[in-house]
């Protein structure tokens, strides 16, 4: 006889919620303020079940995928995939879910995390000693979207300071970047970590330009290029001090590879959302920590159940940079967890002592912000695809 298999999920619930942010967030490609959430929640037979978030935003720009493309994947591909298999762990799911289907990482995400969590409540340990997590506090930074002018940027860099975030992250884009950091950093003083995120919306001929920047210390610049670039990064990377930081372009534990062979940057910027999970981003994790190139956590601005996995992955060791993880009311009235996530006046984030989540699922509220679900059951045949 077998060993109990430990991992079967047998329903899913998709659905889709609106969460508006407090304050409008705009990166270099574009504005978010209603922010549509996919959220997944995943059952066994048992009765178990806990919830994953997939971090896909309603328009391709940051990566290629939507909220839509990320529906119907999970529903159409991934879902039946994982419905009534038996596994003997989660760092089972992410090679089913990689096999023949390619891209749609968010979606596939949404579920291998979601089998994680739901192996945490089922074995009973935190998620973060299921990742095999050190830490139990984690330094948090805040990710500052680009404002109409530099003092306005000043004014919310210095609130950040003061409320003990460790890391102050600036988003940039051609005519609003050199002079936004020079203000930020002349408010803020030597001591203060700084960073600047491009999100690709710069191209190597810049390369005299964002040199400008090096005269401000940053900890990095992170994803000024191409989104699937490593070359150009490369060149760009030789001929400035400051790390670069990739983001957009690693979406593989092959890309990371392929970074640190090609010297595309000197840091590495992890969210599970981009990478396909969590087990592709401890196998990150691991390939940096081997090249001696330290990783921090990204944010998406999820709610607080994609939160919950992110604070679990940043407590694995080498996450020695402080990570996108604010706590729940810089981006929302109110949090669809509780208790929210905060940090304490050290600017950290605790890793939740409980098991699954480690915060409890605000189910009534879900329940009133939906605005479509769809029950996903191990009845679909499989067409072309298995
Ligand atoms: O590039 O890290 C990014 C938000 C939207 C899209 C891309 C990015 C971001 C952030 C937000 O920087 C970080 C957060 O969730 O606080
Ligand atoms: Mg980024």
């Amino acid at each position: 006889m077998s060993a109990p298999a430990t991992l079967c999920v047998d329903r899913m619930i998709l659905r889709e919620i609106r969460l508006e942010l407090k304050e409008p967030f705009r990166i270099s490609s574009g504005l978010m303020s209603d922010r549509r959430i996919a959220l997944l929640e995943l059952f066994d037979a048992s009765g178990a079940r806990t919830w994953s978030e997939c971090v896909a935003f309603q328009l391709p720009i940051y990566t290629s995928e939507t909220i839509e493309t990320a529906w119907l994947a999970i529903r159409e591909w991934l879902a039946p995939r994982i419905l009534g298999r038996e596994f003997a762990g989660p760092e089972e799911v992410a090679a089913v879910l990689e096999k023949n289907i390619r891209g749609h990482n968010m979606a596939k995400a949404a579920v291998e995390m979601g089998c994680w969590g739901l192996t945490s409540v089922v074995r009973d340990v935190t998620l973060s000693s299921l990742l095999g997590g050190t830490r139990d506090r984690v330094p948090t930074g805040i990710s500052l979207g680009i404002q109409s002018e530099p003092g306005k940027l000043v004014e919310r860099a210095q609130a950040a300071v003061a409320a003990g975030y460790r890391k102050i992250k600036v988003k940039i884009q051609p005519g609003q970047d050199v002079e936004y950091v020079r203000a930020v950093r002349a408010a803020l003083g030597d001591s203060v970590g700084i960073m600047a995120d491009a999100n690709s919306a710069y191209k190597l001929s810049d390369v005299e330009h964002l040199a400008q920047l090096d005269a401000f210390d940053l900890i990095m610049l992170e994803q000024p290029l191409g989104d699937d670039d490593l070359v150009r990064h490369a060149t760009l990377q030789q001929r400035m001090k400051t790390p670069v930081c990739l983001d957009e372009s690693i979406t593989s534990v092959d890309r990371a590879e392929d970074m640190i062979a090609l010297k595309s940057g000197r840091i590495i910027n992890i969210k599970p959302g981009r990478v396909g999970g969590l087990s592709a981003s401890k196998a990150i994790h691991d390939v940096a920590q081997a090249g001696g190139m330290p990783v921090w956590c990204g944010g998406m601005l999820e709610s607080g159940i994609g939160r919950a996995y992110n604070v679990a992955l940043a407590s694995l060791p080498n996450f020695s940079l402080p990570g996108d993880l604010s706590p729940s009311a810089r981006y929302w009235a109110r949090d669809i967890v509780s208790p929210e996530w905060t940090m304490d006046d050290e600017g950290m984030v605790h890793v939740p002592k409980k098991t699954g989540l480690g915060v409890s699922i605000d189910e009534d509220r879900i329940e009133a912000l939906t605005v479509r679900r769809e029950e996903l059951r191990a009845t679909r045949t499989m067409v072309g695809v298995s």
